[in-house]
């Protein structure tokens, strides 16, 4: 399988988060990436698409954003990284606002999200990485992984959140879609449900969003990914939320990505996104399944049945010496 991956997406480096009422060190590491190459033997560079791709689910104004924030930031004379900290809640008015904290909170949903001044430059490769895996399947590979991070899932069209700044995900679907796919299925098996994927396309019926994950009743993103979300006008039944409970193990999830799987036959897609986190993992250190390194390959495997064209996109995972297994595991899956 071909795989992808940029230099350049290794220089994102947030020092500490806001966990829990803490400051602890950002688990979203580089160290993470340079993991999963070494289990993969290495990976090619992506070719550079340009902006064009990115703005076709990202606003202008967000995109601009996300390239200003360190510098306003440092302007404003404040250390370390970009967070915000006050949110215009529901109702607000959209005021245009050019302090640094307004448009942090503006677009931004979490703490938990710190944009340093090489944010932008890794998030740009990242989506680069999605966009090189997207065009080896539309021409003619049946399956391609992007080795993305910073990871996608949790960014909207205009909001950052989740360790995720461009969503990689909808980026590769959308650009299947104006390449001329008519439908496209994305897949969400990371441990967090992909709020930021779920409402780009929350009101279209050309691409399917199903989701399984940690019941957002007790895990992050919490505002997300109940099972009563299902779309609205135009995409009302093109989106399908399978939440778990704490302590998920095999037979259950497999139960459930088949659920999920037979809802995307039904949509008969000419392309399948999957936004993989290996956060489902028994020793991931923020989750709470309990996925053992020996179900990834047969969990692939059941993906890659299917026969859909597949773009893999990397998402979360944070047990860093487990990962690289993991996600090796997980791509074996498809070469069965
Ligand atoms: N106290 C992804 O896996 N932090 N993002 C939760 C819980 C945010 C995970 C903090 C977790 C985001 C791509
Ligand atoms: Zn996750």
């Amino acid at each position: 399988m071909q795989r992808f991956f940029s230099p350049a997406q290794l220089i994102h480096a947030p020092a500490r988060e806001l966990h829990n009422g803490s400051f602890t060190d950002y688990a979203e590491t580089p160290a993470r990436a340079e993991a999963i190459l070494r289990a993969i033997g290495g990976a090619a560079e992506p070719a550079d698409r340009g902006e064009g791709p990115i703005l076709a689910v990202h606003t202008p104004d967000y995109v601009a954003f996300l390239k200003d924030a360190a510098r306003l930031w440092r302007e404003a004379g404040r250390p370390g990284n970009a967070i915000p900290y006050a949110f215009p809640i529901v109702g607000r008015r959209p005021l245009k606002l050019d302090r640094i904290d307004a448009l942090l909170g503006r677009h931004g949903f979490d703490a938990t999200t710190p944009i340093t001044p090489d944010t932008w430059a890794a998030a740009y490769a990242s989506a680069q990485t999605a966009l090189a895996a997207t065009h080896a399947v539309l021409d003619g590979q049946q399956a391609a992984f992007a080795l993305c991070r910073p990871p996608g899932h949790h960014a909207g069209a205009d909001y950052c959140g989740g360790y995720c700044h461009l969503n990689v995900a909808a980026i590769a679907a959308q650009a299947a879609r104006d390449a001329g796919m008519e439908r496209v299925a994305i897949l969400d098996i990371d441990y967090h449900h992909g709020n930021g994927t779920q409402d780009i396309f929350w009101t279209r019926s050309d691409v399917f969003y199903a989701s399984v994950h940690a019941d957002p009743a007790r895990d992050y993103p919490f505002y997300w990914g109940h099972a009563d979300e299902v779309g609205e006008g135009e995409g009302r039944g093109a989106t399908l939320n399978l939440p778990l409970p704490h302590g998920t193990t095999r037979a259950a999830f497999r139960a459930t990505q088949v659920q999920a799987l037979d809802a995307i036959a039904a949509f008969d897609p000419g392309l399948l996104v999957v936004s993989f986190g290996a956060d489902t993992w028994e020793g991931d250190p923020i989750s709470r399944f309990a996925l053992k390194t020996d179900d990834y390959p047969l969990l692939a495997a059941d993906i890659c049945d299917r026969g859909w064209p597949t773009v893999i996109v990397m998402e979360g995972g944070y047990a860093v010496d487990a990962l690289g297994a993991n996600v090796a595991g997980f791509l074996s899956g498809f070469d069965g």
